[in-house]
């Protein structure tokens, strides 16, 4: 009886292993790895934005191919916008929140501990590095609603961020208090005094994840829920075999 109980438990923890353990491995820091990345871009909370937005990026080597489409932004005014790396991999929460001009809101600095520095300009034209475009205002989409569509080269520590999983979207510009402008009711700029809060603050964000490969050829639409399924069941199984011993281990200590 116990020897078949623990045969059984192996047995479970085995195949439960497997299963889960592989895509574990596969989400790891694999710098070979290619692939597509989706961001569903949500308002920054306390900036009073109220648009939405997508943003996919197919990475293949340094090379990211990146879509980006906006709504609901201020119309006219030109949209800063980024891939922000090494942080949490996250948008900032409500409470990252601060006074600026003794208006709590989330200017970009407040935000840096979630989506970390900028890694890349997503320009519509020449550089886009972090260092000499992250405000290069001339060269970044206009408007209430845009389409970006370019490729870029990214650095390494781009790339790797992108591959782990660590990079965020974030679109600039906002207007807080909708008189249809950037002006300087939330004070000058945390990156540049010469530009108001506004022009800046960070607009909408969505941290970038890998798309299941079924998902992007399409046609394998079932397979995404299954393999969830598949994992969750793994998962349980491994929960109770792993019980199932602990239990077996209490037992033995006691008698
Ligand atoms: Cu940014």
């Amino acid at each position: 009886m116990k020897k078949t109980t623990a045969t059984a438990i192996a047995a479970l923890a085995a195949i439960a292993s497997g299963t889960v353990l592989a895509p574990v491995a596969f989400a790891g820091d694999d710098t070979s790895r290619d692939g597509s990345l989706h961001a569903t871009l949500s308002p920054i909370p306390t900036s009073k934005v109220t648009g939405s937005g997508t943003a996919m990026v197919h990475l293949k080597g340094n090379q990211a191919t990146v879509t980006i489409k906006t709504r609901g932004l201020l119309a006219n005014a030109p949209h800063a916008q980024h891939f922000h790396i090494g942080a949490k991999g996250q948008c900032p929460p409500a409470s990252a929140a601060t006074k600026h001009n003794g208006q709590l809101s989330l200017n970009t600095t407040d935000g840096l501990p979630f989506y970390g520095k900028i890694g890349a300009s997503l320009t519509t034209t020449g550089d886009t590095g972090a260092d000499h475009s992250a405000l290069a205002v001339d060269r970044f989409p206009m408007g209430a609603s845009y389409t970006y569509h370019r490729t870029i080269t990214v650095d390494d520590e781009t790339a790797k961020s992108l591959r782990n999983e660590n990079a965020v979207v974030v679109v600039h510009g906002i207007d807080f208090n909708g008189n249809g402008k950037y002006d300087n009711v939330l004070g000058p700029s945390d990156l540049d005094p010469k530009l108001p809060s506004e022009a800046t603050n960070p607009a909408l964000c969505g941290p970038l994840k890998m798309a299941p490969a079924g998902a992007v050829s399409g046609g394998l639409g079932g397979t995404q829920s299954g393999d969830t399924t598949a994992l969750a069941a793994a998962g349980g199984l491994l929960l109770a075999a792993g019980g199932a011993v602990y239990l077996r281990r209490r037992t033995g200590r006691q008698s």
